[in-house]
């Protein structure tokens, strides 16, 4: 069900839109409001608002509540993992993850990822050492690892970029062969499988993020998968202060609890699972179908094998061939209320502190660097509709087969722009 952007026009496939139907030539934006890349999927509104009733009145909003009692179980069925210990957000559950296991010293990550990978180790004092990517996966590049490998090095963290799997057994391979620890930053995976098995299993330990943008949300949230049980017990403690009893503090320990609230909505989103993946599979089927025969866009496939979540609809632009760059298709996107993302722009190594910490680590991430110039995210979840697809994928087409008269619209629209800042200063 729509329930954010209106499609302002009439959609049929392949809708053909004109040059003069284009916002940056005039006309009024296709979308008569935002339409986000994903919305949160929340599920039955009228079971969510109930079980916040109860948990008003049963005056019982944290510290290991029933909701949050229950929350677990259910993760912890759906991923078939010894432990799913419910975390108040996926950077504390990281920071905890990085700290039971003792890492220290420096860690290798990729750059092409949200910055809350890079940020839970130096939050630690832990160096993260960036490592580029697969350029067809997008996930860190195994082979590259050895060669950042140093006698300070203590682990690994995959990120399972999109919610599409890392190379787990490359990667496990590496780690045991340099005694190094190996976990994985799930927060786009869950439902989503690596060989056969569910996120949630990998290396030592997963970590998955609840945020509201996130495939199954709690508001803010997040989850630490392990098969671990002295692991599992070790994070229980810190994530409650280091609390064995009432009085009895055994460990060092933050506030990583998760409240009842976040675990209500986390609940009645993860019961709707199965239709959200089904919602979102249909939409990347319709992208899929709309813009394979568009020169200079490729949409990164999920692997028919494997179960997806298919939270991200991610294109790749390349500007030679589409005679736009990507930035200028996503002004176009924008102007049209079509508000699609370069995410992971421009890399965390471009980022404060990394950049400069290591302001030449680009030399090292090529592919990186190609792919933070070409990625956009596209809009998709269960509340866009399959006519608002329809409608971006004409816009894409329209403005990719007149590009130079876009790129020609879009200097003219940024000179007007210049000209007006110069006048006002
Ligand atoms: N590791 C990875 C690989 C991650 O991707 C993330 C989080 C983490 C770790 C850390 O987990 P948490 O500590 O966050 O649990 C968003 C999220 O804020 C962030 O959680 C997420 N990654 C990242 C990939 O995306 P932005 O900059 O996209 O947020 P924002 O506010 O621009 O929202 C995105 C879109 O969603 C917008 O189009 C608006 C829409 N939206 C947003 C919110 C918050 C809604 O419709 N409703 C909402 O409530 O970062």
């Amino acid at each position: 069900m729509k329930t954010t952007a209106t499609f302002t026009g009439n959609p049929a496939p392949h809708v053909k839109f004109e040059m003069s139907d284009l916002a940056i030539n005039g006309s009024d934006p296709a979308f008569s409001e935002p339409l986000h890349v994903g919305r949160p999927n929340v599920g039955s509104e009228s079971q969510l608002l109930a079980r916040i009733q109860d948990a008003v009145r049963r005056r019982w909003f944290s510290n290991n509540g029933p909701f949050v009692q229950e929350f677990e179980e259910s993760l912890k069925a759906r991923l078939g993992v010894r432990h799913c210990i419910p975390i108040c957000n996926g950077t504390v559950a990281l920071e905890i993850t990085i700290r039971a296991l003792g890492l220290h010293g420096e860690v290798i990550v990729p750059s092409f990822t949200f910055v809350a990978t890079a940020h839970a180790l130096q939050w630690q004092e832990i160096t993260p050492v960036f490592c580029d990517v697969s350029k067809d996966s997008h996930n860190i590049d195994p082979g590259e690892i050895e060669t950042l490998i140093t006698p300070r090095t203590t682990g690994i963290i995959g990120v399972h970029v999109w919610g599409r799997p890392c190379n787990d057994a490359a990667l496990l391979d590496v780690a045991r062969r340099h005694g190094l620890t190996l976990i994985y930053d799930a927060s786009h995976a869950i439902g989503c499988s690596a060989a056969g098995i569910p996120v949630g299993n990998l290396g030592r330990a997963e970590v998955f993020s609840f945020h509201a943008t996130k495939f199954i949300n709690s508001f803010e949230g997040g989850a630490i998968a392990t098969n671990d049980d002295a692991l599992s017990q070790k994070i229980r403690l810190m994530k409650n202060f280091g609390f064995s009893g009432y009085d009895n503090v055994v460990h060092i320990g933050t506030n990583g609890k998760m409240n009842e609230i976040s675990a209500a909505m986390g609940l009645t989103s993860l019961e709707s699972m199965d239709e959200c993946i089904a919602a979102n599979k249909n939409n990347f089927l319709t992208y899929q179908n709309e813009l394979c025969d568009v020169p200079g866009i490729k949409l990164l496939p999920y692997d028919a094998r494997e179960r997806h979540n298919y939270q991200y609809v991610v294109a790749e632009v390349d500007e030679r061939a589409a005679g736009l760059h990507r930035d200028e298709l996503m002004a176009i996107l924008h102007s049209e209320q079509i508000l699609a993302r370069r995410y992971f722009y421009p890399g965390c190594h471009k980022m404060e502190p990394y950049r400069s910490y290591f302001p030449h680590a680009g030399l090292l991430l090529p592919r990186t660097e190609q792919l933070v110039q070409r990625v956009l995210v596209l809009p998709t979840g269960a509340t866009v509709s399959q006519d608002d697809i329809l409608a971006v994928c004409g816009i894409i087409r329209t403005s990719l087969s007149h590009a130079p008269e876009c790129r020609r619209l879009l200097l003219k629209r940024q000179q007007q722009y210049t000209g007006a800042v110069e006048r006002q200063a």
